[in-house]
């Protein structure tokens, strides 16, 4: 105990409290060639990947291989004329660089659902766990499962040569993005409704056919989960969840372990669980007043009480987007349209207005404005998706169809294994006490 107790207190003397480090490199420092913002500040503003599938510009947002949301709406093939992306086009689109015809998207939502078989001991694996696990919790151990199936290890075992390693990718990658919803839906109905499988629907695409598995079948809430996934899909490589999934697949691991490492990157509060915090915390301004019709002034007062519990205001900042998310925009636009009056999402329009200048005011958040978590709670819980613990799974079974196709063309470019170069604690403090 006594051990355990200097340990601590080691650690804590070196703490944020402390002037330490952090505190001197902070001063815009460039020693000896090493730049703080990459040594010292989760490496922002370092260029070090290659990306094919799509780029976030910190004042447009994100494009998909050049298209922004908008040209994607209007370019990519709807399950109906003039509906959303279906996320199957967005998928073609990550993968090749082109725009496909409605005609090839049906063909891919074909194979996608002949590649849906989920084998029993993957249903199994999740059933060993409690049914109190958290979702994200269930699926990285569904997801892992699957692996048992990698054409890719397989491969690899049986001596394939380097040329021909993105084919086995290719198919674990697809083979891995078509059952995702089916192990997802389980999830869901294993956790929160009577444990009963819905099978997938042949008559439906990919994103209608997991909400139909979910127990979902209002026409608006199918179209809104094709929009979900095709805004989730990509946001360039240096997102937590992308980088993990390259970074895990440089040493060869299959499409399965590199997935399922992003999941558990992405179960992370500042990054994809927020969708979840989200909602809660717009449910705990309403549980405060009673109602969510409340003035400005009471949700600025809870917005610095958030804050001065030392918390984040979640679905606000962003560590690359410098203007409102592109993704936020497009959902405001679909609950315009179809959930103008719901009273959550009229909070949520409103946490727009008195969220940014508060946080703008603190002077050292970069980035005020709202990302796609600060709006896709309201939406879901509109059409009666109201467990947001489950949120970040719907955002997990999204991020396969950017990262699933990088992860292929890595494998074709012979990308090789990702090793940076790490520095001590003293060295540092030694070049910075000679600078
Ligand atoms: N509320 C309160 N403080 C915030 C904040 C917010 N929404 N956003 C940033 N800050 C604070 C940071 O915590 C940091 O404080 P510190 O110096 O005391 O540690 C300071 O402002 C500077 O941070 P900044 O450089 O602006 O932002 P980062 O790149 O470090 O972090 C995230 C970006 C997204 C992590 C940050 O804005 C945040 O915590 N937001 C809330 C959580 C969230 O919405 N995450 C989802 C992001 C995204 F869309 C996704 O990945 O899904």
């Amino acid at each position: 105990r006594v051990d355990q107790m200097e340990r601590r207190q080691t650690i804590r003397g070196r703490g944020r409290p402390k002037k330490t480090i952090r505190e001197v490199i902070k001063k815009d420092l460039e020693i000896n060639g090493l730049d703080r913002s990459m040594v010292l500040g989760g490496m922002r503003g370092m260029t070090a990947l290659v990306w094919l599938g799509s780029a976030v510009d910190p004042d447009e947002g994100i494009r998909f291989r050049g298209m922004s949301i908008p040209e994607c709406q209007k370019k990519l093939p709807g399950a109906f004329p003039g509906g959303e992306p279906l996320p199957e086009a967005v998928l073609w689109l990550l993968l090749t660089g082109k725009i496909p015809s409605k005609a090839q998207v049906d063909s891919l939502s074909k194979e996608l659902r002949s590649r849906a078989t989920i084998p029993d001991y993957a249903y199994k694996a999740i059933d060993a766990l409690p049914v109190s696990a958290h979702p994200m919790t269930q699926f990285t151990t569904g997801v892992m499962a699957l692996q048992v199936q990698s054409e890719f290890q397989k491969a690899y075992e049986g001596g394939i040569a380097k040329a021909r390693y993105w084919e086995p990718t290719y198919e674990d990658t697809m083979n891995l993005i078509a059952r995702l919803p089916a192990i997802a839906a389980y999830i869901y109905r294993r956790k929160y409704k009577d444990g009963k499988i819905i099978p997938l629907d042949d008559s439906l695409d990919y994103g209608a056919n997991y909400a139909h598995m979910l127990g979902f079948d209002d026409p608006e809430m199918l179209e809104f989960m094709r929009l979900y996934i095709s805004i989730h899909s990509d946001h360039e490589g240096g997102n937590v969840s992308s980088h993990t999934a390259h970074l895990v697949a440089s040493p060869l691991s299959d499409p399965y372990l590199a997935f399922a490492a992003a999941l558990n990157g992405l179960a992370g509060p500042l990054h994809g669980l927020a969708n979840q915090e989200v909602l809660r915390w717009i449910r705990s301004i309403v549980a405060e007043f009673g109602t969510p019709n409340i003035s400005t002034e009471q949700l600025a007062d809870y917005i610095n009480k958030t804050l001065s519990r030392g918390q984040v205001v979640p679905g606000y900042g962003h560590g690359v987007l410098r203007q409102t998310d592109p993704r936020y925009t497009c959902q405001r636009e679909f609950a315009l349209k179809h959930l103008p009056n719901d009273p959550y999402f009229q909070l949520v329009s409103k946490i727009k207005e008195v969220v940014p200048p508060i946080l703008t005011k603190l002077g050292k958040v970069k980035n005020p404005w709202p990302n796609v978590d600060a709006h896709s709670g309201v939406l879901l819980n509109y059409y009666g998706l109201t467990e947001e613990n489950y949120y970040t799974v719907l955002f997990g079974v999204s991020r396969s169809f950017g990262v699933g196709p990088q992860l292929i063309w890595d494998r074709a470019l012979g990308m090789p294994l990702e090793r940076p170069k790490s520095v001590t604690l003293e060295k540092l403090e030694q070049l910075v006490a000679k600078s």
